[in-house]
């Protein structure tokens, strides 16, 4: 059994309610931190913990704290990104329903080592509920004393705010989500400069993901280096995995990085198996952002080695053979997918989440997806095939944010490994137009 530093007491009942959080140790990180450590001192336990992004993109936390920008006189915010809408993505609504205070303890100490007074968390528009229980869980961190003036008599003060977001998967782009968290439309901005720099209104910035900051309370009360022992290379401590498609328990797993993949998708402690006993086909390892792995490159990569949950085994093989941990969606496929139609739907979400500033995405978005609709309709033809190729090279690396990459990786590892599905919708018409299966549930 793995050990859990973020979901240890999930099955606690109450454990959403302050009193039974606080029974069961919580908010001994804010304690410590703030009587016994100075800012600093909580920055260097997280450098030495050596977290990364549990975003997607993996940034070493550490590092971007220590980017921050300290002019004099001029206010510093930090910011949680709980905008989730990538799909296949479902841990961080999954948190902040279930144990709402481990966010908000988080919240503090980091605010408190990043030296903001006022801090935001944006939380996707849809998730209603998830706003409701964090506004009830920071009234009730406020009438311990754990917010607002002169926390526990230490003369630090802070304010968090939940912000609704604008309904849009791009407002999860940090610099998309500052300009929506300022009012205006989320466009994303382009870097540099760095939100460490130049962030909200203006003001240096950090930016960090929900599990991220949940993950410095463990680090505050165990310190950097014990976190650092769970893990492998530079994937330490836990991550929260959100497991979905064909197997037989779909749902939030915290687990140890550097676990295999197979145990991850076999054992019963985790994914349980391919359901209905089919073969597994394929991977999208970290969110519909990653690329696609063929089931010989699952358990294996290319190489031979056995292939780890860490950011690093993910990956070996680059884009060629390999994937990204990504923002841990993982989804699994069945012998009775269709790849070209799940390709397909995530080129349709793209294509509509595009903010449409640069022609790349926004032109080359739509063109994925009616060239994927007409394939895998049965209407295709094998330049088809050649077009689609083209059109996800121009975008990758030519736009401003990484949401043009993330539509044109899915596309490319797809057609890297699976041509000859491709050429079986053009060469199979009728068939492709009757086939009605093949999409998971994600
Ligand atoms: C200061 C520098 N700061 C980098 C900071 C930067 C950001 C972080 C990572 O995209 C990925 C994306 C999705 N000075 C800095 C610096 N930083 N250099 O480091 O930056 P970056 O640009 O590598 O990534 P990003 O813009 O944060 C995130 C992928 O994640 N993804 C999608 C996830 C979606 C969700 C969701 O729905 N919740 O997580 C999944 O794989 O494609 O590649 O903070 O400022 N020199
Ligand atoms: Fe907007 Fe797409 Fe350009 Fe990002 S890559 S700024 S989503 S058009």
């Amino acid at each position: 059994m793995g050990r859990k530093l973020l979901l240890e007491h999930i099955n606690v009942p109450g454990i959403n309610t302050f009193e039974v959080y606080r029974q069961k140790g919580g908010y001994r990180a804010v304690e410590k931190a703030l009587k016994t450590m100075s800012p600093d001192d909580v920055v260097e336990e997280v450098k030495k913990s050596g977290l990364r992004g549990r975003g997607g993109a993996g940034f070493p936390t550490g590092m971007k704290w220590s980017f921050l920008a300290k002019p004099e006189g001029v206010p510093r915010y930090l910011v949680c990104n709980g905008d989730e809408s990538e799909p296949g993505t479902f841990k961080d609504r999954f948190l902040m329903t279930h144990i709402p205070h481990a966010l908000i303890e988080g919240m503090i100490v980091s605010s408190y080592a990043l030296g903001a007074n006022t801090s935001y968390i944006y939380v996707r528009g849809e998730m209603m509920p998830q706003i409701r229980i964090l506004e009830k869980a920071i009234g009730e961190a406020k009438a311990a004393g754990f917010l607002g003036k002169n926390i526990l008599g230490t003369g630090y003060d802070l304010e968090i705010y939940v912000q609704p977001g604008g309904g849009a998967y791009i407002c999860g782009e940090e610099t998309a989500l500052l300009e929506s968290l300022e009012g205006k439309r989320g466009n994303p901005r382009i870097k540099p400069p760095f939100p460490a720099v130049a962030g909200l209104y203006g003001c240096p910035t950090v930016v960090n993901n929900v599990e991220s900051i949940a993950a410095t309370v463990p680090i505050v009360n165990e310190g950097g280096e014990e976190y650092a022992k769970i893990g492998i290379d530079r994937s330490t401590g836990t991550k929260l995995i959100s497991a979905s498609g064909n197997i037989n328990k779909p749902g939030v797993y915290e687990i140890e990085l550097g676990i295999s993949v197979e145990e991850f998708i076999y054992s019963d402690e985790y994914c349980g198996g391919i359901a209905n006993g089919k073969r597994l086909k394929a991977l999208v390892a970290g969110g519909s952002s990653v690329p696609i792995l063929p089931a010989n490159l699952v358990t294996k990569t290319a190489a031979g080695n056995q292939r780890l949950m860490t950011y690093e085994s993910l990956s070996e093989g680059g884009f060629q053979t390999g994937t990204m941990l990504g923002s841990g969606g993982f989804i699994v496929f069945d012998e009775d997918q269709c790849i070209v139609r799940n390709t397909w739907n995530f080129a349709r979400f793209y294509h509509h989440e595009s903010c449409g500033q640069c022609s790349p995405c926004r032109e080359g978005t739509g063109w994925m997806e009616k060239i994927l609709h007409k394939i895998e309709h049965g209407n295709g033809t094998m330049e088809d095939i050649d077009l689609l190729w083209d059109v996800q090279r121009k975008i990758e690396g030519n736009t401003i944010c990484p949401l043009g990459d993330a539509a044109a990786w899915p596309v490319a590892a797809a057609i890297r490994h699976f041509r000859d599905e491709f050429e079986w919708h053009v060469l199979h018409p009728e068939e492709s137009q009757q086939r009605n299966y093949g999409l998971a549930h994600y």
